[in-house]
């Protein structure tokens, strides 16, 4: 018998990988879609006739309970979110809505309607923001910056309750930054790839970014979408840390992205004042040794390999709309 997994979040960069990752391995895979007058399909367009929909929205109990129930899920990924850091502090109310209380509805409709399937959590690296350690580890006490943070550090410490409080099997992955080809345009990584791309086409003259100083521990999707599905197959619920254990700037991701086509960013990179935020998370790197030994995890793709990646896939992006 093939397992069902539940999938929020499946339109969104993860949800996509996750789909064909959990597909290859003969899994029913169904994906939530909240409602929408345009369909927002384009990063599963390749595999809607292997998928199943299923309408609900991160907003309404009702919707979600119905689906739990009606798909009788083994697995339950909850990815949705609003994703976006700094749109959290123009949205922060929303924000809270989508990512902090829409995991208890989700852990809701579970408990309701499918209390032995799994459940996963996407946790973030935000969560650590003000970082008190470096690397960062599971044991790391938490200090969100954003709204955003702190809406995920209640996601994390509900999903961590409801493990406690009614023996479900629920976990948290701690995930740091991972970028693919079809990460959203507003985040960095995407933004310099689509910017080289658009640059070396004549498209744009320059890319107008916020702090370059900040450093990330970046990966790539693909990889850490493996890592939920093995938090999912252990004997026993557990949170884990997920990342590379490296750590670059924008400066750097900037500085590999234009040279892949033999252009100095410093000629093109401009400050604004606008990609500034509020409260910033100046350092993050994971020690990801937990799930090297436990889940046996590790990353394929290292940094300048993801670089290249993007932009390569932006290029011929490009290069097919012409
Ligand atoms: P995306 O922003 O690409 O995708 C977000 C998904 O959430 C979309 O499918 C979106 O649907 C859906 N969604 C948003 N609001 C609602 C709602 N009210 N009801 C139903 N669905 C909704 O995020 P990623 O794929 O990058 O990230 C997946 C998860 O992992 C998120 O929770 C994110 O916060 C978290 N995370 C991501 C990391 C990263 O580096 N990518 C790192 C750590 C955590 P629609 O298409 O309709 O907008
Ligand atoms: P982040 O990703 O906030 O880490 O959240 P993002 O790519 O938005 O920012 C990374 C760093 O780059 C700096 N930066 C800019 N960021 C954006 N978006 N645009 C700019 O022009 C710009 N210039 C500099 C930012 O200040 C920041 O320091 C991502 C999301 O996927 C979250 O959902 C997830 O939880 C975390 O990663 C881990």
């Amino acid at each position: 018998m093939s397992k069902t997994a539940l999938i929020t979040g499946i339109t969104g960069q993860d949800g996509s990988y996750l789909a064909e990752l959990l597909l290859a391995k003969g899994y029913r895979v169904v994906g939530v879609v909240r409602r929408s007058s345009t369909t927002p399909y384009e990063r599963i367009a390749h595999l809607v006739d292997r998928i199943e929909l299923a309408s609900a929205d991160l907003l309404d109990q009702t919707s979600l309970t119905d689906v739990v129930q009606a798909t009788a899920p083994d697995e339950i990924y909850n990815l949705a979110a609003q994703s976006f850091v700094q749109t959290s502090w123009k949205q922060p109310v929303l924000t809270g809505e989508f990512t902090a209380l829409g995991v208890t509805r989700m852990l809701e409709a579970l408990r309701k309607a499918a209390p032995k399937a799994r459940f996963y959590q996407a946790s973030s690296s935000e969560q650590f923001g003000k970082v008190v350690e470096t690397p960062q580890r599971e044991s790391t006490p938490f200090y969100p910056r954003s709204p955003y943070g702190v809406a995920k550090v209640y996601g994390h410490w509900i999903t961590v309750n409801y493990r406690e409080s009614f023996d479900l099997f629920a976990v948290s992955g701690i995930l740091f930054n991972h970028e693919s080809p079809r990460r959203g345009l507003e985040f960095v990584t995407r933004k310099i790839s689509d910017a080289v791309a658009r640059i070396q086409r004549g498209l744009q003259h320059e890319l107008r970014l916020g702090n370059i100083d900040a450093r990330r521990d970046w990966g790539f999707a693909g990889d850490y979408v493996d890592a939920m599905w093995r938090m999912l197959q252990q004997d026993t619920p557990d949170d884990f840390v997920i990342g590379t254990g490296e750590t670059y700037s924008v400066r750097d991701f900037c500085h590999a992205a234009f040279s892949t086509v033999d252009l100095d960013y410093r000629d093109y990179v401009v400050q604004d004042e606008k990609f500034f935020r509020p409260a910033e998370v100046d350092l993050l790197v994971a020690d990801p040794s937990r799930a090297n030994h436990e889940l046996g995890w590790t990353p394929k793709i290292q940094f300048a390999e993801l670089v290249r990646m993007m932009v390569e896939a932006d290029l011929e992006r490009y290069a097919r709309l012409r």
